[in-house]
C-alpha cells in the first residue's frame, strides 16, 4: 500500500534532516542562559499547588522547565531558506502522487508554519523532529476518521447505510466485507440487493451473502430500487436487525437518471449515512469524482477500495480534506477480510514506516 509515496517520503526526510543538520551547523543554538536568567528572575514565589493556582501562576513553573530543558538540548531557529528546498521537493512528491493542489497547499503550510521561525529543540536525532512534523501535517488534512461501529452504537434500529459511487471500483464488494466486518463485531445485518440493474449484480451480492450467511432481500432485475431498500428496512425491523446495508448500482451513461434514482431511494430508505465508495488508484480522478457526488446526492463518509493496489495515496490523503467528510474505510484486496477501517495515525504511521 502507497509504496511509492512511502519510499519518496523516506528521501525527503533525509533531505529535510540534512538540511536542517547544516543550518545548526551553520549557525550555532543562540546562548539559552538569557532565557534562563529571565526565567529565575520571574521565578520568586514558591510552588504552587496546581488546583488552586490561578491561570497566570500556573504558567511560571512551566516556563522555568521548558528553559532548563533547552540547556541540555541543542536548539535551533529556523529561517525560510534552511527548508525552502526540501519543502519544494515535498510539494513535487505530493502532487506527482497525486495528491490534490489544494491539500499538498495545505501540507505544506502546515510544515513552514511549524519549522520555519521557529524554535527547535533537536535532539539526539533530527529525523525526529522531521518525522514529527510530517506526521503531524498529514494527520492535520487526514481529520478525524469515522468508526462505524461507534455511529451505530449511538443510533436508533435498524441502522441504514447506503453504497452509492461508480460502477465497478467495488461498492458490491465493500457491502459485502462490511457486512462481514459488522457481523463480527457483533451486529446483525441485512442487504438490500438495490442494484438491479442486471440480474447479474443481484446474483453476485447474493453469492457473497450465501457465503457469510447474510440474509438478502431482492426483487427481480429491472425493478425499482428504491422498493427493494424499503423492502429491506422493512425486514430489519420486523427482524430486529442492527443494520441494513444497501447496494446499489453506479451507471455512469445517464448521470441524470442515475442522480434521479438516487434521490427517490433518499426519500424513500432515509439512510443514517450515504457512503461513496471509489478506488484510490483512481487517484485525483476519486477525489474529484467523491466531491461531485457529494454535491449532487450528498455523502457523509467515503470508502476506497483497491489501496492494495494503489503505490501513491494521494486520495486516500485529498479527499476527506477536499469532500470535508471522513473516509470510513479502506479496501485492500479481494477477500471478505481485506477490509480496514480508516485510522488516519494508523495511516500516516503506515506512510511514514514507523511504528510509533
Ligand atoms: N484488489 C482489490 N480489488 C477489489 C477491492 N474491492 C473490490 N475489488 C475488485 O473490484 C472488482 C469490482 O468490484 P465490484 O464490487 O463488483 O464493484 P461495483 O461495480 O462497484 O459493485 C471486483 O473484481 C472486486 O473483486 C479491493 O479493495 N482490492
Ligand atoms: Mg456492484
Amino acid at each position: 500500500m502507497f509504496d511509492s509515496l512511502k519510499k519518496k517520503l523516506q528521501n525527503i526526510r533525509t533531505q529535510f534532516a540534512s538540511n536542517i543538520e547544516e543550518a545548526a551547523g551553520a549557525e550555532p543554538a543562540p546562548p539559552v542562559t538569557e532565557g534562563f536568567e529571565e526565567a529565575q528572575a520571574a521565578e520568586p514565589e514558591p510552588p504552587v499547588f496546581e488546583e488552586e493556582a490561578p491561570e497566570k501562576e500556573r504558567e511560571k513553573p512551566t516556563l522555568f522547565k521548558k528553559v532548563k530543558v533547552l540547556v541540555r538540548e541543542r536548539e535551533i531557529l529556523l529561517r525560510e531558506k534552511d527548508v525552502e528546498e526540501p519543502l519544494f521537493e515535498l510539494e513535487m512528491v505530493l502532487l506527482e502522487n497525486d495528491v490534490a493542489l489544494p491539500v499538498t497547499d495545505e501540507i505544506i503550510g502546515r510544515m513552514r508554519r511549524d519549522l520555519v521561525g521557529q524554535h527547535k529543540k533537536i535532539g539526539s536525532s533530527v529525523d525526529d523532529l522531521v518525522a514529527s512534523t510530517l506526521r503531524s501535517a498529514l494527520c492535520g488534512v487526514l481529520g478525524d476518521g469515522l468508526d462505524l461501529r461507534d455511529f451505530i452504537e449511538g443510533r436508533e434500529r435498524p441502522v441504514k447505510v447506503l453504497f452509492t459511487g461508480v460502477n465497478g471500483t467495488g461498492k458490491t464488494t465493500t457491502v459485502a466485507k462490511v457486512g462481514n466486518y459488522l457481523q463480527k463485531n457483533g451486529f446483525s445485518v441485512v442487504i438490500g440487493a438495490g442494484d438491479t440493474y442486471r440480474a447479474g449484480a443481484i446474483e453476485q451480492i447474493r453469492t457473497h451473502a450465501d457465503r457469510l450467511g447474510i440474509k438478502v432481500i431482492q426483487h427481480q432485475a429491472g425493478a425499482d430500487p428504491s422498493a427493494v431498500l424499503f423492502d429491506a428496512v422493512q425486514y430489519a425491523k420486523a427482524h430486529d436487525i442492527d443494520v441494513v446495508l444497501a447496494d446499489t448500482a453506479g451507471r455512469f451513461h445517464n448521470r441524470a437518471n442515475l442522480m434521479n434514482q438516487l434521490e427517490k431511494i433518499r426519500r424513500v430508505m432515509k439512510p443514517d449515512l450515504v457512503v461513496y465508495v471509489d478506488e484510490a488508484v483512481a487517484g485525483n480522478d476519486a477525489v474529484i469524482r467523491a466531491d461531485e457526488f457529494n454535491k449532487a446526492v450528498g455523502t457523509d463518509a467515503v470508502v476506497l477500495t483497491k489501496a492494495d493496489m494503489d503505490p501513491k495515496g494521494g486520495a486516500a490523503i485529498s479527499v476527506a480534506h477536499t469532500v470535508g467528510k471522513p473516509i470510513l474505510f479502506l479496501g485492500t484486496g479481494q477477500g471478505y477480510d481485506d477490509i480496514i477501517p480508516f485510522e488516519p495515525r494508523v495511516v500516516v504511521n503506515e506512510l511514514l514506516g514507523d511504528e510509533a
